[in-house]
């Protein structure tokens, strides 16, 4: 049976935080004002000028590394992940983050018909959305209003077939990073031409822009998308971890790349390399990745990072002639 009252509107969400100085303070920039304290519930409320009411709770342990646990963990726990505010001009807000030093860890992407959006963190790693609704298209009159429906959205242009495409498709859908998908003609040689050869001079995909950043290269892409979007659990701060991710993307790039994937080029699409040489490379390198994953749940960290990105595609079609 429905219960009979419809639910309104949001009266306030509550964000629990560790550092209650810090909190209170990174808020009023984003312009709330706190306007009452509930001491016994160690919680305060604060206002936006507009109304929108959040509740901060001051008894939040933090997380090494600054990670969020519902967000930057390999175990989705449920939860509420993250509110979402609606501001007049996103662009502004943009512009003013940049100004205050505050990072955006995601857009300004179009999401969906409805929304422009982008998202930052607090101190605590809580992930906050801010999005600008867009005007309905038929009521579009400005040139202004028409240019919001051009937000630029992530592109990789992307060849199906291709396993460096695929690292970079399977940890975008592993970390739900939206990428709009631009299929280039390989076989025609359309990567050999402008406009690609003018975003890739080395004629290779996969290729990713992301409003002004253009990257080339699968390991570096993968690099780029974990830690601008993916949190850090995926590509993690400290000097020892990353390298220890890093010494499975050189080994994508290199021994990877010149064996398994060499051999697959070769038999499946007859491009003209050496096959012979591609397989010694392989034979070498296929028993350490068994005997190190033999020993150990994950390439690196005990956990699933980039690293697996790198190295699954290939790993996933060797003795499959896939
Ligand atoms: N190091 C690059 C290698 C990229 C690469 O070899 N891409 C292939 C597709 S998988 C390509 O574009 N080849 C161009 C060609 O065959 O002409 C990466 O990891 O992305």
């Amino acid at each position: 049976m429905k219960q009979p009252q419809y639910i309104r509107q949001f009266d306030h969400v509550g964000i629990r935080v560790s550092d209650r100085q810090q909190a209170v303070a990174f808020y009023e920039q984003l312009g709330f004002r706190e306007i009452r304290c509930f001491e016994k519930h160690e919680a305060n409320e604060m206002e936006s000028p507009a109304g929108v009411r959040i509740n901060l709770i001051f008894n939040a342990t933090r997380l090494p590394h600054g990670r969020n646990l519902l967000l930057d963990e390999p175990i989705k726990l449920p939860g509420v992940t993250h509110p979402a505010f609606v501001v007049d001009d996103l662009y502004a807000l943009k512009d003013w983050l940049g100004k205050a030093g505050i990072a955006i860890t995601e857009g300004i992407h179009r999401l969906g018909p409805r929304r422009i959006t982008l998202f930052i963190r607090d101190p605590d790693r809580n992930v906050l959305e801010f999005n600008q609704l867009l005007p309905e298209p038929g009521s579009v009159s400005t040139t202004q209003e028409q240019s919001l429906y051009e937000a630029p959205v992530m592109k990789l242009y992307d060849l199906e077939l291709s396993g460096n495409c695929y690292k970079v498709r399977l940890f975008a859908a592993l970390a739900g990073i939206e990428l709009e998908l631009e299929p280039v003609d390989i076989p025609g040689g359309a990567h050999k031409r402008s406009p690609l050869i003018d975003l890739n001079p080395w004629g290779e995909l996969p290729v990713l822009v992301d409003g002004d950043v253009v990257l080339r290269d699968s390991q570096a892409i993968l690099v780029y998308l974990a830690r601008s979007y993916g949190g850090n659990q995926w590509w993690p701060d400290g000097a020892a971890q990353q390298g220890e991710v890093m010494q499975w993307l050189s080994t994508a790039a290199n021994e990877i790349h010149h064996g398994p994937n060499t051999a697959r080029l070769v038999e499946k699409f007859g491009y003209p390399l050496n096959k012979a040489h591609a397989l010694e490379v392989s034979a070498q390198l296929l028993p350490l990745i068994e005997q190190h994953l033999s020993q150990h749940q994950w390439l690196a960290l005990g956990r699933p990072t980039i690293a697996e990105c790198a190295v699954f595609p290939s790993w996933r079609w060797v003795g499959k002639g896939a």
